[in-house]
């Protein structure tokens, strides 16, 4: 059976939304890491009317800009978590929402973070829940990473952003993969 979670219950609730709005359901959901093992924050992807939407929550990072991206290989392994691979890219296109040859799927905003070590965004990944959870779910998997410094949208191929200083695998939605298959 599948179970799917209401989360704009609330929204439902106060009755200005009308009672159509697509149910939405978790995908997956990624623990970010710090090299040292310590807790950096969640990232989770919710997909709601064919719509697939990413949320982050970042916590314990410098203050500023930084890159974010869905890399191609779901492996986290500190300190510098180049086994994440790059980004995820299955069009084989060039980095970057400000190159003429981008962008890749896995490219996302910059993560910006306050001076109390947290931020957060919320992006929606292009193409179908379905076509995305099989470039996501591959045989090898997926992962998010934090980068030290700002992505500058356009620098195949990583946007000039640094070392990796946080890294989560996505690990699905054990539904959804029942509803997948
Ligand atoms: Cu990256």
């Amino acid at each position: 059976m599948i179970r799917t979670i209401l989360l704009l219950s609330a929204v439902l609730a106060t009755g200005s939304v009308s009672a159509a709005m697509p149910t939405a359901h978790v995908l997956a959901t990624a623990s970010l890491v710090a090299a040292d093992g310590t807790s950096r924050g969640e990232a989770t992807l919710i997909e709601a009317g064919g719509v697939v939407t990413l949320n982050v929550k970042g916590l314990g990072l410098p203050p500023g800009d930084h890159g974010a991206h869905l890399h191609a290989i779901g492996k986290c392994d500190a300190p510098g978590f180049t086994t994440a691979g790059p980004h995820l890219n299955p069009a084989g296109k060039m980095h970057g929402m400000m190159n003429p040859q981008g962008s890749h799927l896995g490219d996302l905003p910059n993560l910006s973070v306050a001076a109390d070590g947290t931020g957060s965004l919320a992006f929606r990944i292009d193409g179908s829940a379905a076509a995305l959870s099989h470039d996501l779910f591959d045989a090898d998997g997926s992962a998010i990473v934090i980068h030290a410094a700002a992505d500058d949208y356009k620098t195949d191929p990583s946007g000039n952003s640094g070392p990796r200083i946080a890294c989560g695998v996505f690990v699905r939605t054990p539904t959804d993969t029942a509803q997948a298959e």
